[in-house]
C-alpha cells in the first residue's frame, strides 16, 4: 500500500497563467476561403485566421515571468555586451560547451559550421535528415548520409530509441568513402524528422568510441536535447534516479560541438548558437561569424534576447518543466491512440506526427498526401499543422526527382507552455474526425515549386478525381 495518497493523483504544468492573449474563432466557410488562398500550404495562412497553432514549436514557446525580465536587462552595445558573458556562462555551466558564438537562429549556426568543416565530396552520416541543416550540408558541397537505425522509418515500430545510430551503416559508409571524407557525425537529439525520437545514452557512447578510433568528430543538433533527456531518465537502465541537467550534460560532454536553435529547448521567440570545445575552430567561427551574422559577441541577436535566452537554458533543464512538457504530448498521442488514428509510435517530445500515408491510403505519395490532410485539417477546425513528408524532403539535386520518403507525416507540434488540455481535446477530436472521413480528402499538385525548401512557401491545387 503507497504510504502517500498524493502518488496516485494527477499531475499538473509548475507554472500559473499571468497572461493571455486572444484567438480568433473562425467559420468553416472562412476556413475554406483562407487555405485556398494560402495554395493549400498551412505555411501561409495568416496567423490570426488559425484557432490552435500546431505548426511548430519553434520560437512559439511562452517566455516566463523571469525571461520577460531579462529582457529589460538588455546590454545592446554593439561589442562584448555583458549579455553575451551571461550567455556564454549558461552554456558552458549546463552544457559544458567551452566557447559559444550567437546566431540569428539554428541555420545559421548551421550555415557556419557547414562552412567550417565540409570540403566539397565529403559524407556527412547523421541521424535522419533535417530540411535546413541537409541543405546547408549540400550547400557546402557535402552529402547527406542517413545512419540512422531502420526502426526510424516504421511509424508503428515501438523501439524506445528510434534515434539511434547504425554502426553497420557507419561502417559501410568509411568502408565505401574513407574516413578521411567524414568530417563529422551529425547527431541530433530528439530526431525531429523521425517523430520527435530520442537517442540513448549508451548509443551515443559507442558512437563516441567508434569516431575516436576513426578520428572523425561528432557535431550535436542540439534543438530538442532537454527532450530526449527526459526520454532516457525514463527508458534507459541506470538513468531513471538521474537529473535531466545531470543527462544533458553527460550527452553534451560526448560530442564535440553543436548546432542550437534556441527557439525550441529553451523557449526564446529567436535566437540560436554555435558552440564548441577546440580553440581554433572557435576562432575560425568567430571570423566568419562577423561575415555572415554579426559581432561575435551578438552574431544577430539582440543582448535582451540573449539573457532571456539564458534564462530559458536553466528553465528548459528543470524536471518539472520538461516532465509537463513532454507529458502534454503524450496526452494527445494517447487521445489519438485511443481512437486508433495511426500516429508515430511512440509518441515524440515535441510533437504528435499522423502516419498520413495509412490515414489517406487512397492518395498515392507523389498527390502528397500528408499535405493534403494538413490543409483538410485546418479547414476542418482552424488548427493549423505541418506536413513532413515528400514536400518537405524535397527533390534530389543530382537527378532533379522527388524524394520520396517511407513516412508521409503531418506534424501537430505543441508549443511549450501555450496550450491547455482542453485545446489539445479540441485537436484530437478534429484528428480523430477527419480520420473517420478521410476519402473525403483530395490529393494536391504544385501550382508553385520554389527551388530549395519548397515547402515553405510553395503553392498547390486540389486533384479532382
Ligand atoms: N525546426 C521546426 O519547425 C523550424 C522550421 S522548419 C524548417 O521543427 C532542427 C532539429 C530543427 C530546426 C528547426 C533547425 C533550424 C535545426 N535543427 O529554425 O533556423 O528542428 O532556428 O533551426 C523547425 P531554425
Amino acid at each position: 500500500m503507497k504510504s502517500y495518497p498524493f502518488e496516485r493523483r494527477s499531475w499538473a504544468e509548475p507554472y500559473k497563467i499571468k497572461m493571455v492573449e486572444p484567438i480568433k474563432m473562425t467559420d468553416p466557410a472562412e476556413r475554406r476561403a483562407a487555405i485556398a488562398e494560402a495554395g493549400y500550404n498551412t505555411f501561409l495562412l495568416r496567423s490570426e485566421d488559425v484557432y490552435i497553432d500546431l505548426l511548430t514549436d519553434s520560437g512559439t514557446g511562452a517566455m516566463s515571468d523571469r525571461q520577460w525580465a531579462g529582457l529589460m536587462m538588455g546590454d545592446e552595445a554593439y561589442a562584448g555586451s555583458r549579455n553575451f558573458h551571461t550567455l556564454r556562462d549558461a552554456v558552458e555551466r549546463h552544457y559544458g560547451y567551452r566557447y559559444t558564438v550567437p546566431t540569428h537562429q539554428g541555420r545559421g549556426a548551421e550555415h557556419l559550421l557547414s562552412k567550417l568543416l565540409i570540403q566539397s565530396g565529403d559524407h556527412i552520416p547523421g541521424n535522419m535528415y533535417f530540411t535546413t541543416t541537409r541543405l546547408h550540408q549540400e550547400l557546402a558541397g557535402g552529402v547527406f548520409v542517413d545512419v540512422v537505425i531502420d526502426e526510424a522509418h516504421d511509424p508503428a515500430n515501438t523501439h524506445p530509441f528510434k534515434g539511434n545510430v547504425d554502426f553497420d551503416k557507419l561502417d559501410a559508409l568509411v568502408a565505401e568513402v574513407g574516413a578521411d571524407r567524414i568530417p563529422y557525425v551529425c547527431i541530433a537529439t530528439c530526431v525531429n524528422m523521425a517523430g520527435g525520437q530520442p537517442i540513448s545514452l549508451q548509443n551515443l557512447t559507442a558512437l563516441r568510441r567508434w569516431c575516436d578510433q576513426h578520428r572523425i568528430m561528432i557535431v550535436h543538433d542540439m534543438t530538442r536535447l532537454a527532450e530526449n533527456c527526459y526520454f532516457i531518465q525514463q527508458r534507459e537502465p541506470g538513468q531513471e534516479s538521474r537529473s535531466i541537467a545531470e543527462i544533458a550534460y553527460d550527452i553534451c560532454k560526448l560530442t564535440d560541438a553543436a548546432t542550437m536553435s534556441a527557439k525550441k529547448d529553451p523557449m526564446v521567440n529567436i535566437g540560436g548558437f554555435l558552440a564548441m570545445n577546440d580553440e581554433q575552430l572557435y576562432d575560425k567561427a568567430c571570423n566568419l561569424a562577423v561575415i555572415y551574422e554579426g559581432l561575435h559577441t551578438y552574431g544577430g541577436m539582440a543582448g535582451r534576447d540573449m539573457e532571456a535566452l539564458a534564462i530559458g537554458i536553466t528553465e528548459s533543464l528543470h524536471d518539472n518543466h520538461i516532465k509537463a512538457r513532454v507529458g502534454q504530448v503524450a496526452y494527445l498521442g494517447d487521445l489519438l491512440n485511443r481512437s486508433g488514428v495511426p500516429i508515430v509510435q511512440p509518441t515524440g517530445g515535441h510533437a504528435v506526427f499522423l502516419n498520413a500515408r495509412a490515414i489517406l491510403r487512397h492518395i498515392p505519395q507523389e498527390h502528397y498526401p500528408a499535405q493534403a490532410l494538413a490543409a483538410a485539417l485546418y479547414a476542418d477546425s482552424g488548427v493549423r499543422s505541418m506536413e513532413r513528408g515528400a514536400v518537405s524532403a524535397g527533390r534530389d539535386p543530382k537527378t532533379g526527382r522527388d524524394r520520396m520518403p517511407k513516412m508521409e507525416l503531418v506534424r501537430l507540434t505543441i508549443p511549450r507552455r501555450v496550450y491547455t488540455q482542453a485545446h489539445m481535446d479540441v485537436v484530437a477530436e478534429s484528428v480523430v474526425d477527419l480520420y473517420h472521413h478521410a476519402e473525403k480528402i483530395k490529393g494536391l499538385r504544385f501550382t508553385y515549386e520554389p527551388e530549395m525548401l519548397r515547402f515553405f512557401r510553395g503553392r498547390f491545387e486540389p486533384i479532382e478525381p
